[in-house]
């Protein structure tokens, strides 16, 4: 299906067409600034439908995908199961502002994934999940300083919106205006995997220290994977502090394993906010912990937090339905052997090419770095060749891959990719590159 080097750039006459419409009617004419190809430059591409690994734009294009919608779609493009437990909740409605089994059921199924998730609050994004964890770290300690890691992201929350990485990253936007000073002092921040400058930072302010809040992988500025020990030591220093451990597995929870990175990496956080794959493609977030430690939110307790669609069903029995598919023998095993194979090819295709190229990978989630140097931490990261991953960004775009439009952010396998998708993206990736 991927196009060779001679031939024409698709066309887009609609998707044009559709820009320029939505730019007079949204901000940037997205609703989600990392959509807008800022980072790579062109116009954004409108889809009209997925379907497994593919993708299908509204000028009737295809496309091999590895955004997977940044992180959800670990089964692929309207997977069928999931398809018809939405079909299935819909039509004994929408909402109801009640509870219902639903959301008992995916409940269920994240505490069992999750030992350190013994009870579980659902929202409807990783933000509201984020913003929710903080709120309840700094009212279970009584402090207010929270920590944050250079390069990392945590959804558009006021108060980690310092240093951030995604779309803050790629759009080079230090600390986003609107965040007053006051909340934004009361944020600090240490390098990605320097255990030395975090044991620094709470030798100093420990003791008025709520939180550490880190994506145990990261994936935001690119795939970055904790170094040996380093999640270890996060946890031995705000245990030895009285501060709580928030590991933000929004984008590696049931991506890495059941378990996330801390079935992964053998760590136990003392909060775990999620979402992405948990709402098998519906809006849904979620945090959980001990219920000693959650039975202070309301109205079991007095912290406050709430939510008009939260535990939707649908959302919920999407939930519920893909985590049911991750459960099938050999899934993440295969995932593994998909990542490799993706892995080896693409840097076999970089060497051929004469391309410098760091690729960090961690089962289905990767970045190939336009740089010779390792990448591990937001410093190595952005002193990568952006404008080189732009040019391959597009090339791809034109053989018929769809890459994150950014440096900063996560390719993602899915249980529909095949080995001929994997073999096309190789010889895809191989022309793109050898290209001047
Ligand atoms: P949302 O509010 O976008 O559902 O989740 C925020 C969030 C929280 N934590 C982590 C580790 C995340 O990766 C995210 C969101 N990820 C970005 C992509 N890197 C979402 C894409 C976007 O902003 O449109």
């Amino acid at each position: 299906m991927t196009r060779s080097s001679p031939g024409p750039p698709p066309e887009r006459a609609r998707s044009r067409e559709l820009i320029r419409r939505a730019r007079r009617l949204i901000p940037g004419g997205v609703n989600s600034p990392v959509r807008a190809f800022s980072a790579v430059g062109g116009d954004p591409v409108f889809i009209a439908r997925g379907r497994g690994s593919r993708l299908f734009d509204v000028d009737g294009n295809e496309y091999i995908d590895f955004l997977g919608s940044w992180g959800p779609l670990i089964l692929g493009h309207a997977a069928e199961p999931v398809v018809a437990a939405i079909q299935k909740a819909a039509r004994e409605g929408t909402t109801f502002g009640a509870p219902t089994p639903h959301e008992v059921d995916l409940a269920g199924l994240v505490t069992e994934a999750f030992p350190s998730i013994e009870k579980v609050r659902m929202v409807s994004s990783g933000t509201e999940a984020t913003l929710s964890a903080l709120r309840l770290a700094r009212a279970a300690t009584g402090r207010d300083l929270i920590v944050k890691l250079e390069g990392c992201y945590h959804g558009h929350v006021d108060a980690l919106l310092v240093k951030a990485g995604s779309g803050l990253l790629a759009l080079g936007i230090p600390a986003s205006p609107g965040v007053p000073e006051t909340v934004a002092r009361q944020t600090l921040t240490a390098a990605f995997n320097d255990a030395a400058a975090l044991e620094r930072l709470f030798a100093e302010h420990g003791p008025r220290i709520a939180c550490l809040i880190m994506e145990p992988v990261a994936g935001n500025m690119g795939v970055v994977p904790p170094a040996p020990g380093y999640l270890q030591a996060a946890r031995e220093i705000t245990r030895r502090h009285g501060s709580l451990l928030i590991l933000d597995e929004v984008m590696t929870g049931f991506r890495l394993a059941p378990g996330g990175a801390q079935q992964l990496y053998g760590v136990r956080a003392d909060i775990t906010t999620l979402g992405k794959v948990i709402g098998g493609g519906l809006p849904v977030g979620a945090y959980g912990g001990p219920a000693d430690l959650m039975q202070r939110i309301a109205p079991e307790g007095p912290v406050y937090q709430a939510g008009t669609l939260s535990g939707n069903p649908l959302a919920m029995a999407a939930g519920a339905e893909t985590l049911r598919q991750l459960r099938a023998p050999g899934f993440y095993e295969r995932l593994e052997r998909m990542g490799a194979t993706l892995e080896t090819g693409l840097a076999q295709a970089a060497r051929d090419a004469g391309a410098a190229a760091t690729i960090n990978r961690v089962g289905s989630m990767m970045t190939l770095f336009f740089t010779a140097s390792p990448v591990t931490d937001l410093a190595s990261a952005t002193r990568c060749d952006t404008r080189r991953y732009a040019a391959f960004f597009h090339r791809m775009l034109d053989r018929g891959v769809s890459l994150p439009p950014s440096q900063f952010e996560a390719f993602f396998l899915s249980a529909a990719h095949t080995d001929d998708d994997l073999q096309a993206t190789i010889r895809a990736a191989g022309e793109a590159l050898a290209e001047a």
